[in-house]
């Protein structure tokens, strides 16, 4: 060991100290395999290196760690299921990791006001379940959702696959308590649903990824379980009929999601296990699930399949007859990305307005073609809310550095792309590390010029997680 290096563990074992001793109870991990486990998320691009991790079991216990990180000048990175795909939870500089692991229960429920009261940590699967053991349902839902948690839907406004129904996570947040860098406790809107009363300061934490505070405690709104439904495969060759298919499924069904993905998507994850649904591979693919509770409803549906099959849009499809096929069907979607993750992909996350998305999707297209001819190129995603998934597959051969060098180049041009279409280079996944280099071609430079005031003025001396979002 260097001198320099005893110099700096002996400053961390000093900091450490003083949170031992100003907190005896909290529990702190420090063993380098826990650094190792909660310094990273889904990304694995960069080498996890906290100061150690803290797991406080109350707010009070946050509040005293954030007291104490800003007397030291110690950065703080927020920790739920660490499922993040843009580095938003990484801890790579030293950083305190504050994981809610220990604080995720169910504190209240609210029959009247049907609200759902959690700590940070839940898993969003297990609001679900407490959902629905109160005959309603929380219906933010996603392929992580075992082991995502809130307080990180929270933080990238996380959407998923029923956001063409029911919008994303800021819908359904009634009330956010937030422990601010000082160590002071916000309890913003209260499960209020009507409040003109000046700045919503609830939902400028939403999407904020932890840059504005710690999330201690929300308040979730539920609704009503939706009516039975049924899921539609559609085999489709050209990418210009997908969004005629959804114009002719919307005009006719009640949808709850609109999904598609490539054969490339479609290969992959077949390859991981799931069943083939047609014997003849076409390029596109699309989900639906739609309400078909009563007969007429379901009727409709087989229409809009004729209807598109008469019109030249699709080439095939499958209708689900029982859960169980419908879980089948959804699988070929909600399997892709971990069928993906051996293949270190890079992801884009890009999103435009529905209207331009088959615009936005022949620009794209010719772009990825042009750019990656040597590589795997995967899309799906949730187009039916304009939200796609880039995932570019890194050949075995080629070292990690080198490909996230080539896929950052062709970012470039695709942020460009999206600039041009009036969309954002992150729908649902969050800015963190990964996208903070094209922030600036899909926001303003006034608007980002305002972000990192509000940030100043929640964190003045910028030690809540650092570095993601912006520098
Ligand atoms: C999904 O829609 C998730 O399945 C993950 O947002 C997307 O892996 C991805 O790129
Ligand atoms: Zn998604």
């Amino acid at each position: 060991m260097t001198e320099t290096s005893e110099r700096i563990d002996a400053a961390s074992a000093k900091v450490l100290n003083a949170l031992r001793l100003a907190l005896p109870s909290l529990r702190l991990l420090t063993d380098p395999a826990d650094l190792e486990h909660y310094g990273r998320d889904w990304t694995r691009r960069w080498a996890p290196a906290p100061l150690a991790i803290a797991l406080p079991a109350s707010i009070e216990e946050v509040q005293a760690i954030a007291r104490w990180a800003s007397a030291h000048g110690i950065a703080l990175v927020p920790s739920g299921g660490r499922t993040g795909l843009s580095g938003g939870a990484v801890a790579a500089r030293g950083e305190l990791v504050v994981s809610f692991e220990r604080m995720n229960r169910v504190l209240d429920f609210n029959a009247v006001d049907r609200t759902l009261t959690v700590q940070p940590g839940i898993a969003l699967e297990a609001v679900h379940k407490a959902a629905a053991e109160h005959g309603l349902i929380y219906p933010v839902d996603f392929a992580a959702r075992g082991s995502c948690s809130i307080g990180g839907n929270i933080a990238t406004n996380a959407g998923g696959i029923r956001v063409i129904r029911y919008g994303n996570t800021r819908e359904w947040i009634a009330g956010l308590k937030l422990v601010t860098a000082s160590g002071d406790l916000l309890d913003l809107n209260r499960g209020l649903i009507k409040n003109s009363s000046g700045y919503d300061l609830r939902q400028l934490a939403i999407g904020a990824e932890g840059t504005l505070g710690l999330v201690v405690e929300a308040t979730l709104r539920l609704t009503d379980p939706p009516p039975p439904s049924q899921v539609m495969l559609f085999a489709v060759s050209e990418m210009a009929a997908l969004m005629r298919v959804f114009a002719a499924c919307r005009s006719r069904l009640n949808l709850s999601a609109f999904e598609f993905f490539t054969d490339r998507a479609l290969h992959h994850v077949l390859a991981h296990g799931a069943q083939k649904p047609f014997d003849d591979v076409s390029k596109y693919y699309i989900v639906t699930e739609f309400d078909a509770a009563t007969e007429a409803q379901q009727q409709a549906a087989i229409d809009v399949f004729e209807q598109c099959l008469n019109e030249g849009l699709v080439n095939d499809g499958v209708l689900s007859q029982s859960e169980a096929q419908a879980a089948a069907l959804w699988r070929l979607r909600e399997g892709i990305t971990e069928s993906l993750a051996a293949h270190q992909p890079y992801k884009n996350d890009v999103s435009v307005r529905i209207s331009a998305v088959p615009a936005f999707l022949e620009d794209m297209s010719a772009l990825l073609a042009r750019e990656y001819p040597q590589f795997d190129v995967v899309w799906f995603g949730h187009i039916g809310d304009g939200n796609l998934h880039i995932n570019v597959l890194k050949p075995a051969e080629l070292a990690a550095a080198e490909f996230v060098v080539q896929c950052e180049r062709v970012t470039k041009l695709l942020s460009a792309a999206l600039a041009r279409h009036a969309g954002s280079i992150s729908a649902e996944h969050g800015i963190g590390l990964v996208k903070k280099a094209y922030l600036a071609d899909t926001r303003s430079t006034e608007e980002i010029a305002l972000m990192r005031g509000v940030r100043r003025v929640f964190d003045p001396q910028g030690l809540m997680n650092p570095g993601k979002l912006f520098d």
